[in-house]
């Protein structure tokens, strides 16, 4: 990135007037952009709204001096990433030291030398906006990581890990949990009759449509292929035969509004599923015993002639 001052906010905290505008000056006169406090109360509600990139704050202050502000900032959620230095004419090593401990990230004594503050801020605000790349950069590949790259679902190894979790709820708490396998009848004819492209929108489509079915707290994800399966919290057999009753009649009465690739015109494809239902129970001294469960019941519900649900 190149360095554009424009681009930063800085807040100045002082209780008196005429050193905030020393330091607007210092700061516009390099393009930053600049917004004042003259209290503690205000620095904190001016941060709250203008989310600075980063704070200059006076120590010594009537009412709520720097370090309490510093403190209060640090226990925000929203505010404790924006670094704060401190301004301050006390040479004392202990409040440099208290300061440090509130969690400023840098300390300037008064007077100030320009070039020396100048060059403090810019240290810190490319220091903040490495930080927050980095946080934007992993963010994407954690996400990137847990979803099906095809339908943008989760995949297969962020869904086990899930159900691994409602497991263990279940075991600890004595709730319960139900898990719906999924999977596409004849899948192979799609691809064979209009394509692999075809197939691909197929996919999306199917998925998009699952998901709108499902209950807020439902997690689907592709385990492969074109098999799915949800993970449904708190929902006993009853209320998972439901979901899955609901899953298999939407899909049987929906005509898949596809592009087809090969003509300008557009195709409306019908398909049918298959699900195996299954809840824990207390007897189920290991997940996969309910994975197993599930499978069966999705094998059943294919031998029985698909397009049907099974538990
Ligand atoms: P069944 O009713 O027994 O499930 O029959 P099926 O044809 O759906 O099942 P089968 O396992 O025989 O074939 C699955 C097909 O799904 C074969 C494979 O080419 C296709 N498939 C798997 N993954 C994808 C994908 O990502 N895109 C497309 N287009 N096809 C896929
Ligand atoms: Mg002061
Ligand atoms: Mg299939
Ligand atoms: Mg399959």
């Amino acid at each position: 990135m190149s360095f554009n001052p424009q681009n930063f906010l800085i807040l100045v905290v002082d209780d008196i007037t005429r050193n905030l505008q020393v330091l607007g000056d210092m700061l516009e006169q390099v393009s930053y952009e600049v917004t004042f406090a003259t209290n503690g109360q205000q620095a904190l509600e001016r941060a709250k709204v203008a989310e600075p990139d980063l704070i200059l704050l006076d120590l010594m202050m009537p009412k709520m001096n720097g370090l309490e502000v510093c403190q209060k900032l640090k226990d925000d959620k929203k505010l404790c990433e924006i670094p704060v230095i401190f301004l301050t004419a006390s040479e004392e090593k202990e409040h440099l030291i208290e300061a440090f401990k509130q969690g400023a990230v840098d300390y300037l004594t008064k007077p100030f030398y320009a070039p020396e503050l100048l060059a403090r801020v810019r240290v810190h605000l490319e220091l903040k906006y490495t930080k927050d790349e980095l946080k934007k950069k992993s963010a994407a590949f954690e996400k990137l990581a847990i979803t099906d790259p095809l339908t943008e679902i989760f995949n297969r190894r962020y869904l086990m890990s899930i159900s691994e979790i409602e497991y263990q709820k279940a075991v600890n708490y004595n709730s319960f949990f139900s898990i719906i396998m999924l999977d596409i009848d004849h899948f192979k004819k799609i691809n064979d009759t209009y394509g692999h492209i075809v197939g691909d929108q197929v996919l999306k489509i199917i998925t998009q449509k699952v998901q709108s079915l499902l209950r807020e707290r439902d997690r689907c994800g592709r385990f492969g292929g074109e098999e799915f399966a949800i993970i449904l919290p708190m929902a006993d057999l009853k209320i998972a035969l439901k979901i899955a009753e609901r899953l298999r009649q939407a899909i049987a009465d929906f005509y898949i509004p596809i592009n087809d690739p090969n003509s300008s015109s557009n195709l409306k494809i019908k398909i049918t599923i298959s699900l195996g239902v299954t809840t824990y129970n207390i007897n189920d001294d290991k997940l996969d015993k309910m994975w197993i469960r599930a499978d069966n019941a999705l094998y059943q519900a294919k031998a029985k002639g698909r397009n049907q649900v099974c538990s």
